[in-house]
């Protein structure tokens, strides 16, 4: 046995320096030490020795176990650092190479929406976000609309099973718009402010070639003295002029959100029949948006702002929808399809 495991030592103490590669030592690793390996067959045949060849032999084998570890623990560092020194001595020129081109593409909401945030951040807006998890306090009950007020009729909700996290049921949901954000950004910053938020939505909803479940909104929240109709118009005028051109001609009807007061609906001129009343606009020559109106004076109070003396513009609309209306789409379902065909019809000039 002794002079097995010598010779064992000895033959893989020759392979592993001439090792010249990691899965080559990995081999001769596991040939030493795993289920079948050399050393391990030899620890299996101590129950057979006589005491006192066990006496000599057991140290022994220690011996060669930890010599041979340690030779190839050191010639895995050997090979590694020829490998860094290898690579640190070539030269790799990024600047020469082809690189594919055309590979990728981002999603036409995308390029629509980074469009969008550069017009009203030329206006001196800045981005908010708001949480997708939220309570009912920040999208219904702090916007005006408590609870049981058929008011929320107004937004089918998806409502999370809060109790699980020790929180009264109905009290979590998926918000349902991006309005949720209005008082946060009333509490969380100084008078005058103007702010956008962009972001997911979800609804409870049938769907259907206009109903999504899951879509985006556009805010803007913007508070500050003096603010009226007219900064609304104007900002309106901005948004659908930036997006259709500048022929675009935009006009406000009133309209009922329980956290505006006046509320107004957001119509553009149909782009179909340029006003002279067309299947898509239902014979009006106008299409309706986004919506709108003056911030409510209880909205205001809730986020700490006094209403005697400032006043506040809030205004949001859905890129799924307004894509649609640009392009024709005729399926809100289109944009989270997946369809690649169907969507790279679809760019946004930069
Ligand atoms: C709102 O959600 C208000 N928070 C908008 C607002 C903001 C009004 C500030 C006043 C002041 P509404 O439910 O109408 O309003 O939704 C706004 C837009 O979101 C719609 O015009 C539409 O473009 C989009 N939208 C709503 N539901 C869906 C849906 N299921 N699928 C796709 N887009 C939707």
């Amino acid at each position: 046995m002794e002079e097995k495991l010598i010779l064992i030592l000895k033959d893989y103490q020759q392979k592993i320096t001439s090792a010249s590669t990691l899965k080559g030592l990995d081999s001769l690793f596991l040939a030493l030490f795993g289920k079948n390996g050399e050393i391990t067959q030899a620890t299996k045949e101590f129950p057979k020795l006589a005491k006192e060849e066990l006496r000599v032999v057991a140290p022994l084998l220690a011996r060669v176990k930890a010599g041979l570890e340690e030779a190839v623990t050191k010639r895995r560092e050997e090979i590694r650092e020829g490998g860094y020194q290898k690579l640190t001595g070539e030269k790799l020129d990024l600047g020469s190479a082809e690189l594919p081109k055309d590979k990728g593409h981002l999603h036409v909401i995308t390029t629509f929406e980074e469009k969008t945030v550069s017009l009203f951040q030329n206006l001196g807006f800045q981005r908010y976000d708001a949480p997708h998890i939220d309570s009912d306090d920040f999208n219904f009950g702090l916007l005006n609309i408590p609870e049981d007020h058929p008011a929320r009729d107004l937004w089918d909700t998806l409502y999370l099973d809060s109790e699980k996290f020790g929180i009264e049921p109905g009290k979590l949901l998926l918000r349902t718009h991006t309005s949720n954000s209005q008082v946060r950004i009333m509490r969380e910053h100084k008078i005058p402010f103007r702010m956008m938020v962009l972001g997911r939505c979800f609804r409870y909803e049938n769907l259907d070639a206009r109903h999504e479940h899951t879509f985006e909104q556009f805010e803007i929240v913007y508070v500050d003295k003096g603010l009226s109709m007219a900064n609304l118009q104007y900002l309106s005028e901005h948004l659908l002029k930036g997006i259709f051109g500048e022929e675009m001609k935009v006009r406000m009807t009133p309209g009922y959100y329980p956290f505006v007061e006046p509320g107004a609906g957001v119509d553009g001129l149909c782009i179909f029949c340029k006003g002279k009343g067309c299947k898509v606009c239902g014979g009006v020559g106008w299409l309706e948006l986004a919506g709108a109106g003056m911030i409510h004076p209880t909205v205001l109070k809730n986020g700490g702002i006094d209403p005697k003396i400032y006043s506040g513009i809030a205004w949001g609309f859905g890129p799924f929808r307004m894509l649609m209306l640009k392009y024709g789409i005729n399926d809100i379902r289109t944009f989270l399809s997946g369809n690649l065909k169907e969507l790279l019809k679809y760019e946004e000039e930069k």
